[in-house]
């Protein structure tokens, strides 16, 4: 009992940010508990490391100082709310190189206080309980000795090394698959996850060093033994120019979607009757959103699990399409309205081999042509013809649209569709964006045509990721009548690819893919081998659809398996089955994610010829 009331401002402290924890872990953060050991470790996880870090006030001193403990509160409720916002926005767990890039992360700033409940407040009123007992009282606090600090500090490691050691017992790959951070935080609690996270991030200097060329000769077997069959398109577009539209935040379900009986996409709807059209292409991006889409289009390796590469990754050679292209004397440009410092896209094209990048400073951007992140679609298009007009033959050059960026802001006179009419509003909004974005695009053709440019150009559209997340999802489901369920919110997480190619016939392709496929296709279709251009993607005219496309988190989709918060579907029925069934896939799954990061964290490409 004396030992208790020595440390009851620890401990005190200790229970009430664990039961904080506890109950955001359930009510805030989406863990998927599935039984009753998943609950275990959702309440016994975050102990060991909460008491660890308010152990700090002890270990070194024999008096207890509440203030101090207070103000370590104080930062471990920051940590916990902060997480929360962001969970809120991404479902996705805060990481070190996230926070060297906030400045990048779209979405979060124009809405942080929508992210805000007026519920969080009870997040701090421990904090007050805390100072009104334990420092405005002045409660008198005794001498802790060496016995009982030995013993507070042996309960820690023993919660500490509990949680781990249970943990891996129960998910093996826990930490080799730390980029399922869903998975992790359920194990190892919130607080423990941030301490191994920095561990992880602190030691990605070392990576690097000790890579050597076998390390890359080990990467480079696997994609090589994975060679794509044949198809008759191979070349079907050799030579020509080749525009890629990044189509921002363009999700698969507005294509041939009516609201109150008016198509979302009318451009690209009768576009795709004269083109590929891939209607199951799934966003692979991660944390580095549209930088994550062009990386892997350019690159054909993963994105990172954490941060953006475009972000962290611009010393690294790499081997892109902008290079390969050269060699076929492509010249290669990109387009956006955007500062050119956004997603550090300045530095990272010149890594990635662009001859030019038209930003910001190259069009007339004012307050009557702007909304929301910029120029918008329509005059930024019109202002690229003139230098497009003037880049070198062949081309290679890709527009990066900027209108139907969340919030999905409009000015009335940009609608050309009214708001949809659901319980979201978010969703309501992104129909008129979506809208207008395919307004400008029709104008670019347009344009295109008018200056003679269209015959001679393969193009290439792409969602760049998702427009609605998680958060707003339910809006989606209730627009397109649909349940609520993994399997459905998994699927919508399609983008459409339409790559059009003047004169040759349409057709619609329905096997699964993702974006990293992109690459590989466009060079097929130019008629290049991608045999020695190191990838981790398959053309789609012929990609195996048993071949998972895999998430970076670890979860996939394949022909008859579907695997997403640690459960295991049937693809074509969609009930959960046995894990065993998906067992092989996911260890594929592992081996290209892992792969892929020891490439771009060993910055392994420099080895290779
Ligand atoms: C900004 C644009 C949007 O330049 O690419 O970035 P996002 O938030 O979609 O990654
Ligand atoms: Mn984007």
């Amino acid at each position: 009992m004396k030992l208790f009331k020595k440390l009851s401002p620890i401990l005190f402290a200790v229970i009430f940010i664990w039961i904080k924890t506890v109950i955001v872990s359930f009510i805030g953060f989406n863990l998927h508990p599935e039984n009753w050991t998943d609950i275990l470790f959702m309440l016994v996880s975050p102990i060991g490391s909460i008491m660890v870090i308010l152990g700090i006030h002890i270990y070194f001193k024999r008096k207890v100082k509440p203030a101090a403990i207070l103000v370590t509160m104080l930062i471990l409720t920051g940590i916990l709310f902060g997480d929360l916002l962001y969970y809120r926005f991404y479902t996705d767990f805060v990481t070190v190189p996230i926070l060297f890039q906030f400045k990048n992360v779209g979405g979060i700033g124009p809405s942080t206080l929508e992210l805000i409940s007026p519920w969080d407040i009870l997040l701090f009123a421990d904090l007050v309980v805390f100072w009104l007992f334990y420092i405005k009282r002045k409660s008198v606090h005794e001498q802790i000795t060496n016995k009982s600090r030995r013993l507070y500090a042996a309960v820690s490691v023993f919660f500490v090394l509990m949680t781990i050691i249970l943990g891996m017992v129960k998910v093996p790959h826990l930490f080799s698959e730390s980029y399922n951070r869903q998975q992790l935080v359920k194990h190892i609690g919130l607080y423990q996850y941030h301490l191994y996270d920095i561990g992880i991030a602190a030691s990605y200097p070392l990576n690097r060093a000790f890579a050597s060329a076998s390390d890359a000769e080990a990467s480079a077997e696997y994609v090589q033994s994975h060679e794509d069959k044949p198809s008759d398109y191979f070349g079907a577009a050799k030579g020509m120019n080749v525009v890629l539209i990044s189509m921002e935040s363009t999700q698969n379900f507005v294509i041939n979607q009516k609201v109150n009986g008016q198509e979302i996409t009318p451009f690209l709807n009768s576009l795709i009757k004269d083109s590929f059209y891939f209607s199951q292409v799934y966003d692979q991006t991660a944390q580095g959103k549209t930088s994550d889409s062009e990386f892997m289009i350019d690159t054909g390796l993963y994105p990172l699990s954490s941060g953006s590469a475009f972000v962290r990754k611009t010393e690294n050679a790499y081997r892109s399409l902008p290079h390969i292209l050269s060699d076929k004397d492509y010249y290669s440009a990109v387009f956006h309205g955007n500062e050119a410092s956004f997603w550090n896209r300045e530095a990272m094209y010149d890594s990635l081999g662009y001859n030019r990048y038209f930003s910001k400073a190259d069009y007339l951007v004012t307050d009557e042509n702007s909304v929301n992140y910029g120029i918008k679609d329509i005059p930024f298009f019109q202002q690229s013809i003139q230098h497009l007009e003037k880049l070198q033959n062949p081309f290679y050059a890709r527009f990066i649209t900027l209108t139907n960026h969340f919030p999905f802001l409009l000015e009335e006179e940009d609608q050309f569709i009214p708001e949809a009419s659901t319980s979201e509003m978010v969703v309501n909004r992104y129909v008129t964006t979506v809208r207008y974005q395919d307004e400008a695009i029709k104008t670019f053709f347009q344009d295109l045509k008018a200056s003679g440019l269209y015959e001679n150009t393969m193009f290439v559209l792409y969602g760049d990721h998702y427009g609605i997340s998680d958060k707003y999802e339910h809006g989606v489901l209730e627009l397109l009548g649909q349940e609520d369920t993994i399997v459905n919110r998994m699927k919508l997480q399609s983008v459409p690819l339409i790559i059009h190619v003047p004169g040759v016939e349409g057709k619609t392709f329905s096997n699964i893919g993702g974006e990293i496929d992109i690459r590989a296709t466009i060079l097929h279709l130019l008629g290049i081998s991608d045999e020695d251009n190191f990838s981790f993607g398959h053309n789609l005219f012929t990609r195996d659809p048993n071949h998972p496309v895999i998430f970076r988190d670890g979860s996939f989709i394949a022909k008859d398996y579907l695997y997403k918060a640690g459960k295991c579907f049937k693809s074509e029925s969609e009930a959960e089955t046995d894990i065993n069934s998906c067992e092989p896939l996911m260890d594929i799954s592992r081996k290209e994610l892992g792969l892929s990061d020891n490439i771009v964290h060993g910055d392994l490409m420099r080895f290779m010829e």
